[in-house]
């Protein structure tokens, strides 16, 4: 059973997140285990400041090494404690490696996960030295922290385990579909609005939904992502 530690300035914003929904469900089910720490807690100073200015100038605050690393050992100890090995340390930067779904398979499979959230301007690069087996950014636009994307890397490494999905997650690896985008979606009622559901998803004729669907994923990947359209076409023989 995975468990995923997060170390930030905001542990209970990050905790009510993944206490909620499909996650949230997963937990009290046993089938996965999430803990938020407050890098704060592990200040030396009075203040309990965990920032300062940066050496040679500039603007804004960096989040000082210390607190960020005596909270990852305290965590690491923890996991260990309980018998599981060294988690694997991932700091969230908007430096870091662009994240994407073979990130997620790939971290899905270890025993544990400490994922570090920076604030301010950055970290002290001596923090991320030290501990972090790798660096991610969730994607090409700028944060105030990086606690929606650990929250991000949880939520898309989570829903991989075993059980936390309703429908078993099998038939949408490796298929004929992955690397393209969704088809459109219907449910009830037939007309909303005056918008009518197509009616080839009414028909009852599962080979002509299976065309359809494919046709509208090919189209809208094409259309919105040429990059994977082009990947896709290479990876089946086009
Ligand atoms: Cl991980 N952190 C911040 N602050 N900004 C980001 C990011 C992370 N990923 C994308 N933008």
């Amino acid at each position: 059973m995975m468990r995923i530690d997060i170390a930030t300035l905001f542990p209970a914003l990050c905790q009510a997140f993944l206490n909620e929904s499909i996650l949230g469900r997963a937990a009290r089910k046993g089938l996965v285990e999430t803990h938020c720490h407050q890098i704060r807690d592990y200040t030396l100073n009075k203040q309990r400041q965990v920032d300062d200015y940066p050496y040679g100038g500039g603007c804004g605050m960096v989040m000082n090494a210390q607190p960020i690393y005596d909270c990852c050992q305290a965590v690491i100890a923890q996991v260990e404690a309980v018998g599981r090995p060294r988690p694997h340390i991932v700091f969230m930067t908007a430096a870091g490696i662009p994240y994407t779904e073979q990130h997620a398979k790939r971290l899905a499979g270890y025993d544990s996960l400490l994922l570090v959230c920076g604030h301010y301007e950055g970290m002290d690069e001596r923090a991320i030295e030290e501990l972090a087996d790798e660096e991610l950014s969730i994607g090409d636009y700028v944060l105030t922290g990086g606690e929606l994307a650990s929250l991000v890397v949880a939520d898309s490494v989570l829903r991989l385990q075993p059980g936390v999905l309703a429908e078993p997650q099998g038939y949408q690896e490796e298929s004929y579909w992955d690397g393209l985008l969704e088809y459109p979606q219907y449910t009830r009622p037939e007309e909303w609005r005056g918008r009518r559901v197509p009616e080839v998803l009414l028909s009852g004729h599962h080979q002509n939904v299976a065309k359809w669907r494919e046709e509208q994923s090919l189209a809208r990947t094409k259309k919105r992502r040429p990059d994977l359209y082009k990947d896709w076409l290479q990876k089946n023989g086009g």
